[in-house]
């Protein structure tokens, strides 16, 4: 297991990266170029700069996430090839400088939705991420990423910034009618394109699943379950067409036992890295984001890590969202205090799970 931290870069992070280094245990970044519209290209000189800013603190930066995939790839709108001939560009240009896993998605126009970023938790007054299918039925999809603007502190939903709200409605229309056997079609084009560069150049793709674990808006989704993401899986059997398991992402749904998903994909080599966080479902359709713990969430995470520690040990890992707690203020998920928490509590899994399966405890 290689622990690492999400961070979004010297200028979209209020967290640095010194503080991240004395997380016991954290070995390197999982990175993002946070200014880049998809469908852009990281250009060589932009990457090898942010790369050594990690570097240069002792942190390794194997995985860079959400190099996003531009609506037109993932619509098969005329523009695809373009796009796709952008993404291979930035590929070749992350594997060159030591990039191994990019994480992405293939979720049409939202990344993951929340329907309040800050509900407090009344047992002990932090703060979290929470979602209700039924406050969402009287939104839509314009009132969400108003409010998400509105109350994240200054961050806006990924891909949604204020500016670009006014395309918001012309990228819905541009969905309608698309049916989930369409938008495999075209993640299948995307993959075929992508999976042959990502073997020359020595890296793997990881897919991030829906988050929360089904349709929003009436938008086709198509990775929220084990039998989904062995379809995406299927559509192509390079050993660079890979998984990033999001356990609080997959945990929404009830119906999804996630030690059973890490340890089929992980059997099969198919994943490259994985966000640990807990979840606590409240009801239909209902969560909040919960400390790590097992206890505090509906997850066993003991079992999610011996799961990964015997399946996949090699993978990529970090906590997840983290709630706010401790006065912190910031990037609603993402504040310091929680999510380092979240990775001491890790890291005394994985060397629980690990001393137990090497004196033969585990099976
Ligand atoms: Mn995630």
């Amino acid at each position: 297991m290689k622990m690492t931290f999400r961070w979004f870069g010297e200028t979209s992070d209020n967290i640095t990266l010194k503080q991240i280094k004395q997380i016991p245990g954290v070995s390197g970044i999982m990175g993002v170029l946070d200014d880049k519209a998809a469908g852009a290209v990281w250009t060589e000189d932009e990457i090898s700069e942010y790369i050594a800013s990690v570097h240069a603190v002792g942190l390794a930066c194997e995985v860079i996430e959400s190099v996003n995939v531009h609506e037109d790839i993932k619509r098969g709108a005329p523009g695809r090839d373009a796009y796709i001939e952008n993404y291979l560009r930035t590929i070749r240009g992350l594997a060159k400088f030591g990039v191994k896993v990019i994480v992405y998605n293939f979720m049409p126009v939202f990344d993951w939705l929340r329907t309040d970023l800050a509900r407090e938790i009344p047992e002990d007054g932090s703060t979290s991420l929470y979602f209700d299918e039924a406050d969402l039925g009287a939104m839509t999809p314009l009132d969400i990423v108003r409010k998400t603007a509105e109350s994240s502190g200054g961050f806006s939903l990924p891909g949604w910034e204020p500016e670009r709200l006014a395309e918001l409605e012309t990228t819905l229309k541009a969905y309608e009618g698309m049916t989930e056997n369409q938008l495999l079609v075209n993640y299948k084009y995307f993959l075929d394109a992508v999976c042959p560069v990502c073997e020359e150049a020595g890296v793997v793709m990881a897919v991030h699943p829906d988050d929360p674990a089904w349709n929003i808006f009436g938008l086709p989704r198509i990775a929220h379950n084990s039998a989904q993401l062995q379809r995406i899986v299927d559509l192509n059997p390079s050993p660079a067409n890979t998984l990033c398991i999001c356990t609080g992402s997959l945990g929404t749904d009830p119906e999804n036992d996630i030690p059973a998903i890490v340890r089929h994909f992980g059997e099969r080599n198919r994943i490259s890295c994985m966000h640990i966080r807990n979840v606590k479902r409240l009801g239909y359709r209902k969560f909040r984001e919960a400390s790590h713990l097992s206890r505090d969430g509906s997850l066993d995470m003991y079992e999610i890590v011996k799961a990964a520690v015997e399946t996949c040990p090699g993978v990529y890992v970090r906590p997840d969202h983290g709630r706010m707690i401790w006065d912190e203020t910031g990037r609603p998920g993402y504040g310091l205090y929680d999510r380092a928490l979240g990775a001491a509590y890790l890291n005394g899994l994985f060397e629980a799970a690990e001393k137990s399966r090497r004196h033969g405890g585990g099976n």
